[in-house]
C-alpha cells in the first residue's frame, strides 16, 4: 500500500480514536453504574463496548470502504488491509471505572501493522506509532526504558482465563524467582503503551487476540523494545501469547516465556 494511503489511514485512526474516548467518558463520567454482561470468566461486555464498536466501524466503512475490520465484539476475518480493533481494552476496569482502559486501533496490511493506536481517554493520552516513524504519546516521542536488569525491571503479566490457571502461576512464580516485580493490571494494550514510554520494562499474557494487542506491539516496536512475533502460526485470527520488553532483559525474559521470537 502506498504511504499515503497508509498516511490517510493513520491520521483517520487518531481522529475516531478521541472520538469514540468521548462516548466512554460519557458512561464514564455518568452517575448511575456502567452495566455490564459477562462473556465467560472475567470476560464482560458493556454498552459502551457495543456503542464504540458500532461507531468505529460505521467511520472506517465510511472511509475505507474496501478495508476489512476485525474487531472484539464482532468478528471479522482477514484482509490485505485489515483495521483490528478493540474498542474497550480493559474492559473489567472500565466497568469498575478504574481509568486503566483504552480504545485500540490497529491497522494491519499486507501482513504487518503499519499503524497503532491505544488511546486512554480519562487520562487523555493519546498513544501513537506508525511504522518506521517512531512512537508518540499526545504527539511527544516516547522510548522504551533502559533497564539495568531484572531486579530492576517491573512487569505487567496480564491473566487469561483462557489458559489454566496453573500455567499462570508458574509464570508469575519464574518471575517472582528470577528477581523481577509484577503487577497485573487488565489492559494488555495500555500495558503495551506503558512499556513503549517508559513506565514499565516488560508485558507479558499466556494467551491474547490480536485486538488486544497489535496497536500496542507497534508502538513497542517504534520506541526501540522487542516484541514476539504474535501473528506467527496463526495468530493474528486465532490469538496467540505475547511477550515484550525492553531490550536489556529480552534473554530473561525469553526462559520466563519461552516463545518463538521474531523481533
Ligand atoms: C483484556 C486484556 C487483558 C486481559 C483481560 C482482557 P478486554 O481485554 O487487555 O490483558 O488480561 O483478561 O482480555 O477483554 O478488556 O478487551
Amino acid at each position: 500500500m502506498h504511504s499515503s494511503e497508509i498516511a490517510r489511514r493513520h491520521t483517520f485512526a487518531q481522529e475516531i480514536a478521541r472520538e469514540a474516548g468521548a462516548i466512554a467518558r460519557r458512561y464514564f463520567e455518568a452517575g448511575d453504574s456502567i452495566r455490564a454482561t459477562e462473556k465467560g470468566a472475567h470476560d464482560l461486555v458493556t454498552e459502551a463496548d457495543l456503542e464504540i464498536d458500532r461507531f468505529l466501524i460505521g467511520r472506517l466503512g465510511q472511509a475505507f470502504p474496501g478495508d476489512g475490520i476485525l474487531t472484539e465484539e464482532s468478528g471479522g476475518g482477514e484482509a490485505a488491509n485489515l483495521w483490528v480493533i478493540d474498542p474497550i481494552d480493559g474492559t473489567t476496569n472500565f466497568s469498575r471505572r478504574i481509568p486503566h482502559f483504552a480504545m485500540s486501533i490497529a491497522f494491519h496490511a499486507e501482513g504487518r501493522t503499519e499503524s497503532g493506536v491505544v488511546y486512554n481517554p480519562i487520562l487523555d493520552e493519546m498513544f501513537v506509532a506508525r511504522r518506521g516513524f517512531g512512537a508518540t504519546c499526545n504527539g511527544r516521542s516516547i522510548r522504551v526504558r533502559e533497564t539495568r536488569g531484572p531486579t530492576d525491571a517491573l512487569i505487567d503479566a496480564g491473566y487469561s482465563s483462557k489458559r489454566p490457571l496453573v500455567d499462570y502461576v508458574a509464570l508469575v512464580g519464574r518471575l517472582l524467582e528470577n528477581g523481577f516485580a509484577f503487577v497485573q493490571n487488565g489492559s494488555a494494550a495500555i500495558g503495551l503503551a506503558q512499556l513503549a514510554c517508559g513506565r514499565i520494562d516488560g508485558y507479558c499474557e499466556l494467551f491474547l487476540h490480536s485486538w488486544d494487542v497489535l496497536a500496542g506491539l507497534l508502538l513497542v516496536e517504534e520506541a526501540g523494545g522487542w516484541t514476539s512475533d504474535f501473528t506467527a502460526g496463526g495468530g493474528l485470527l486465532n490469538g496467540n501469547a505475547v511477550l515484550a520488553s525492553t531490550p536489556a532483559i529480552r534473554e530473561a525474559m525469553e526462559r520466563i516465556l519461552p516463545l518463538r521470537s521474531a523481533l
